[in-house]
Parts: C-alpha cells; structure tokens; sequence
C-alpha cells in the first residue's frame, strides 16, 4: 500500500531532474534575422551585414567569426572581427565583385556557452569592382568557420540527449529499488 506513493515520488523526481537537464540543451541561440536577409537580391554589396539572434551573444573575438565567400571559395569578410552587442552581430565586408551568390557563415558564442553554427545567403546582381581578401588577410578561425558552416546547415552543435536519458532510467531505477526495499521493510516492522 505505501510503497506507491514512494514510487511515484521516485519517478516525478527522476522525470523532473531529466527535464531540468536536458532544457538549457535546447536553449541555443538562433538566428532570427539578418541583412541581407537569407535568399535576398542586392543589387549592391553591403559594406556591413548583421545577423540577430533570440538571445545574446557572448563576446570573444575568437571564437565568434563571420565569413562571407563567394564563386570558388573567395572570402570577402573584412579583416576586423565583428562585433558584438547584445543579439546582434555585425561584420564588415570588402566591396563585392562578380555578380553571384554569396554564402555568409557563421559560427557565435550562444548564451549557454556553446557554440552554434550555420549561414545565410544571398544574391549580388551587379557585379562590383571589388577584390576577394588576399589569402593572408583571411583569419585563421574565418576559415574554420566557413568549414563547419556549411557542414550545419541546421546550426545545432550536435548534442546528444542519450545521456540525460540514461541518467534518468537509472535514476527511476533506483527510486523504485529503494521504494520497493524500504516498502517491504516497513511492512515487515508492523506485522
Ligand atoms: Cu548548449
């Protein structure tokens, strides 16, 4: 008779702690708009391109990089890093040059302190007088960047949930051995 209330105390608590867990996970930041925005015509290159976010981005110039890339690779991020306040970003960019589709990737601190990835594109249908950046004034972590950008289209940093679940049926598992033991002791006392 007792020991159901105790088990079911058991599994509130390991169903709470997994949820509890597992929620920040899921908090990543995500990119809610930019300029250009994704898939939009200019007919000039911007000098500047934003993205916003739903929450803040952390600082650090190493590890949030925008790179813009161009027909066969070519970079057209400016040299300085960009920077950073509160949701948005924003990032120089070189005058364009051949009318094309530009790639802009980027990779940004979320707010849980994990980094996300992911790119947005857009059409230059005028072509500019513009030069791609000279290889040695390509950032190193920019190139990086551009690399995992277009291998996450979805911007997630690929974090499992297994584990939480795991933690959660040996938790539930416990609870009921416990529940199960001390029921039966009790039990045994009064009779
Ligand atoms: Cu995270």
């Amino acid at each position: 008779m007792r020991r159901w209330p105790s088990l079911l105390a058991s599994a509130v608590i390991a169903g709470a702690m997994a949820l509890g867990t597992a929620g920040p996970a899921l908090a990543h930041n995500v990119l809610i708009g930019s300029d250009p925005a994704n898939g939009s015509s200019v007919d000039a290159g911007p000098r500047q391109l934003t993205l916003t976010f739903d929450q803040p981005v952390q600082g650090g110039e190493d590890i949030n990089t925008v790179t813009v890339i161009g027909p066969d690779g070519s970079h057209w991020e400016a040299a300085s890093a960009p920077t950073i306040k509160d949701n948005v970003v924003t990032a120089q960019v070189r005058p364009l040059g051949p009318a094309a589709e530009y790639t802009v990737g980027y990779r940004i601190l979320s707010a849980d302190g994990h980094p996300v990835t992911g790119s947005v594109k857009f059409t230059l249908t005028t072509a500019g007088t513009g030069t791609p950046a000279p290889e040695s004034e390509i950032r190193a972590t920019g190139s990086a960047a551009s690399g995992s950008a277009s291998n996450s289209p979805d911007g997630g940093s690929g974090m499992p949930i297994w584990p939480w679940i795991v933690a959660a049926v040996v938790l539930l598992g416990g609870g009921v051995f416990l529940a199960l033991r001390g029921g039966g002791g009790k039990e045994d006392g009064r009779a």
